[in-house]
């Protein structure tokens, strides 16, 4: 363990000087958001420190370097993470608590930088971690968003976006390196050069010059032993093309145009949805980041081993997360052949044997593609390499096959038109992997199978994790106490060693210390729901919690639609009393995303309708947190009992938010979809609830044809009602009837299988439900979840990419 401060006194000295010297104030004076401020600069210092001597170790040993390219890096305050992993939370507690400061409040302060949609950029988030903690050289390489993804405020029942200004009072643990600014080009001319041996190459003429700056984060692993980075990009003018003319004839917007155009690059995290407007700006930053990023990597590679190329993908490994930054093969090639004069052939296998991909969804709209023309003019040499990996790649199939017509549709780079990502980063690399075992059978057998036939060796799975440490150390730690003093702390680098709590499961007193952990968090939760959204839950009631962001395919309906069941039958039979229980949402609906905002709004009329009819209202609540965020999902996730996982199956790649929850000691409510299968076949079906239709049920479904108006029909009495209260001003309360959601079932035949999974949902929540009843039979079947929840641990996630892709 690295220890940063010597002492209570030691660290005492530091943050009293600490606020003087930064702040400019005692203490006393300081408010807590300044307090905050002065000991996040001392964390962030020492972390420094010892990343220059983890970088001095690395390439002493000439460790291989994994650089991770994602768009997406959810990661979360930090202060407490890494309090946490050098070991000194509670030593910094307490030299607070003697100057009469609460920790709580000063990490309170800090900002959640929203620089993600959800799972995929949290997932980048865990695997940072994870690579510092198990000493693997892992450099992260994203974007620096001025800001981050849309804060969700609730009005009317209704979702409205407010603009997520999360650098306001500054970032204290980035460092802006100037000096290592790169130029990356847009538009601009190729121009050939030849020399006498007949080897050429390209340079571009014109085009707009953008610098772009990194900014570095210091990412530390537990132990505090190894710091790596993670480097964000920034774009500013390359050089000041400021319009002094036009300033002088009194037109500003005109003299800072050029800065403007210029910095709107790295201005916003583009959502999941974000549909063809602003398209150009995207592309724009997917190419800024993967060029900045290469071409520093090179210039390192170069420092430490020259200009050896061809052992290039022996030191350096390149993940593509997603077909974000798909450009890093050509652009390697670019790099590689125009500016190192290497040969086509001798580029390409650096290229293929560097770079490897992760696919996250199998739906064909989230699948990116550029039109040519747009591609084209913005990135005319990086489009004349895809044109020409593709007529090889094209030239290669066309031998010796007869179906080649038939592949070449689904697996070349260029076609109908349009560029399509996820085909070039497979072509460029070397592994594709899916994020859990039936979503990389999907894609084998169904959306890449074109790929498969032809090289089935570069498919392989790997299951998704979370960071143990942050989702169950930090977020909940009173039930951390009780899984350490039962076990030991082993299991903070080890996390199978949670294993050793299952000879607890029948244990009486930690049975009831699980439930009175449990109910800390339940009280907590209750108040921050109190604060945040007014709607009061007790916290002996059963806490049963959705949140992920909002798409059809993870159905809350289906949830909404239990609930609804729930009110109708209780205010039909008032003798029906069932277990008290609080039904708690979040999460945000891309704001394009019509139907999600409906949703959220139907949820909301739900609460409003529920909360406040005394007939249900001391046994049945709904409550929807705002802003659903890493910070308040580390309240949320403790606080629940029961986990919903409820998507249609073969939509879900993998889910996280499921091992976050089952870490927690949440029994699952779930789908047989995406991690939720792999938790199934850990815990067993008596630890969980499985339900509904399977992948092979619904492919059947699809092809006998499904009428949700039969299924309808076949339930007047309990669904058919909840379908008609959508518009017959059950829930019109909020901004009226819920049409649009009804027309999604009645008119468009319910593409998510919403109605044929109704009744064996409501059935296995009510077998839950009698569980939950029964505070000793819940713990058992808790403690089982976290007991094997080890094995979620992004720690083994990491270990796979590391052995099987990229040989570290
Ligand atoms: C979603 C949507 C929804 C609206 C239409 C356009 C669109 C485009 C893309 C996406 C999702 C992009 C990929 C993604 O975030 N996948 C998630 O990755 C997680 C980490 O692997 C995984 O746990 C989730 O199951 C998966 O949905």
């Amino acid at each position: 363990m690295q220890r940063i401060f010597d002492s209570k006194e030691d660290f005492v000295d530091l943050f009293e000087s600490s606020c003087q010297t930064l702040i400019g104030r005692t203490y006393e004076d300081c408010t807590d958001a300044e307090r905050f401020q002065a000991l996040a600069s001392i964390v962030a210092a020492k972390s420094r420190a010892i990343g220059v001597k983890t970088n001095e170790l690395a390439q002493q040993e000439q460790k291989k370097k994994v650089y991770y390219f994602s768009l997406e890096f959810l990661i979360g305050p930090l202060l407490d993470n890494y309090l946490i992993n050098y070991g000194v939370r509670d030593l910094v507690e307490e030299g607070l608590a003697e100057l009469g400061l609460s920790l709580d409040n000063i990490l309170a302060q800090e900002q959640d930088p929203g620089l993600g949609n959800g799972g995929l950029g949290r997932l980048a988030a865990c695997f940072m971690d994870s690579m510092a903690t198990e000493g693997i050289m892992g450099y992260g390489n994203g974007m620096r968003y001025r800001y981050g993804l849309f804060h969700q405020a609730i009005v009317n029942g209704c979702q409205v976006e407010e603009t997520d200004n999360w650098l306001e009072r500054g970032f204290p643990w980035e460092v802006r390196r100037e000096q290592s600014s790169v130029i990356v080009t847009f538009g601009g001319k190729p121009v050939r050069h030849e020399d006498e041996n007949g080897h050429f190459w390209f340079t571009t003429e014109g085009g707009d010059r953008v610098k772009a700056v990194p900014y570095d984060v210091p990412v530390v692993g537990y132990g505090g032993e190894t710091v790596t980075k993670l480097r964000l990009w920034s774009a500013e003018p390359a050089e000041e093309n400021f319009d002094l003319d036009a300033f002088n004839e009194g037109d500003y917007a005109k003299a800072n145009k050029f800065r403007s155009d210029v910095e709107a690059i790295s201005t916003i995290l583009y959502p999941n949805d974000a549909g063809p407007h602003g398209r150009i700006l995207r592309i724009k930053q997917e190419y800024l980041f993967v060029s900045a990023g290469l071409q520093t990597i090179l210039r390192t590679y170069e420092r430490d081993y020259g200009p050896d190329w061809k052992h290039f993908p022996d030191h350096v490994a390149l993940h593509t997360n997603d077909t974000h930054p798909a450009m890093c093969g050509p652009e390697l090639m670019r790099l590689l052949v125009d500016e190192k004069g290497l040969e086509w052939d001798e580029a390409w296998d650096i290229t293929t044997r560097s770079i490897s991909f992760t696919n996250h969804t199998v739906m064909p709209e989230a699948l990116e593609t550029w039109p040519i023309p747009m591609f084209r003019s913005l990135l005319p040499r990086i489009y004349m390499f895809i044109d020409e990996i593709n007529r090889r790649y094209l030239e290669s199939l066309s031998q010796d096959r007869d179906n080649w017509q038939e592949l070449a549709s689904q697996t070349a780079v260029l076609w109908d038109g349009n560029v399509r990502m996820a085909n070039l980063s497979i072509i460029c690399g070397h592994s594709v992997n899916g994020v859990s075992a039936i979503h990389t059978e999907i894609l084998k057998h169904d959306v890449l199978k074109g790929f498969y036939a032809l090289t089935p060796e570069k498919f392989n799975n790997k299951t998704n994790g979370v960071s143990h440490r942050r989702f169950l150390r930090e977020a909940n730690p009173a039930l951390s106490k009780v899984i350490t003093n039962a076990v030991g702390d082993g299991w903070m680098t080890n996390a199978e060693e949670l294993s050793k709590l299952e000879q607890y499961a029948d244990d009486p007193a930690v049975l009831d210390d699980i439930v009175t952990a449990k109910h800390e968090a339940k009280k907590r939760l209750a108040e921050y729901v109190k604060q945040v959204s007014g709607v009061e839950l007790d916290p002996n009631s059963v806490f049963d919690v959705q949140v992920k962001r909002f798409h059809a395919y993870k159905r809350q309906l289906l949830n909404v639609f239990k609930i609804l069941d729930l009110y109708n039958r209780m205010i039909d039979d008032p003798s029906f009393r069932p277990m008290p229980t609080s039904f708690i949402f979040g999460g945000k609906a891309a704001q394009s995303y019509t139907f999600a905002k409906e949703v959220i709004r139907l949820i909301n009329s739900l609460a409003d309708v529920v909360n406040n009819d005394s007939r249900v209202n001391d046994v049945l609540r709904v409550a929807f947190v705002p802003n659903y965020g890493i910070s308040n999902a580390q309240i949320i996730y403790p606080a629940a009992e029961i986990s919903e996982q409820i998507s249609t199956a073969g939509m879900e790649g993998s889910g996280t938010s499921n091992m976050k929850f089952m870490m927690n000691g949440a029994i699952m409510l779930g789908t047989y979809d995406g991690a939720n299968i792999e938790i199934a076949d850990l815990v067993g079906f008596e630890n969980l609830k499985i339900f509904g239709l399977r992948v092979e049920d619904i492919e059947r479904l699809k092809a006998e044809g499904y009428w949700a108006w039969n299924e309808y029909q076949a339930d007047r009495g309990r669904l058919g009602r909840v379908v008609d209260e959508l518009v017959d001003g059950t829930l019109a309360r909020l901004n009226g009837n819920f049409e649009l959601v009804h027309d999604e079932l009645m008119v468009n035949n319910d593409q998510w299988f919403v109605l044929a999974d109704f009744k064996p949902y409501v059935q296995a929540w009510e077998e839950l439900r009698q569980i939950c009843a029964n505070p000793r039979e819940w713990a058992h079947m808790s403690i089982i979840n976290t007991a094997r929840s080890g094995h979620f641990s992004s720690d083994r996630t990491i270990r796979e990419y590391a052995e099987d892709i990229w040989h570290v």
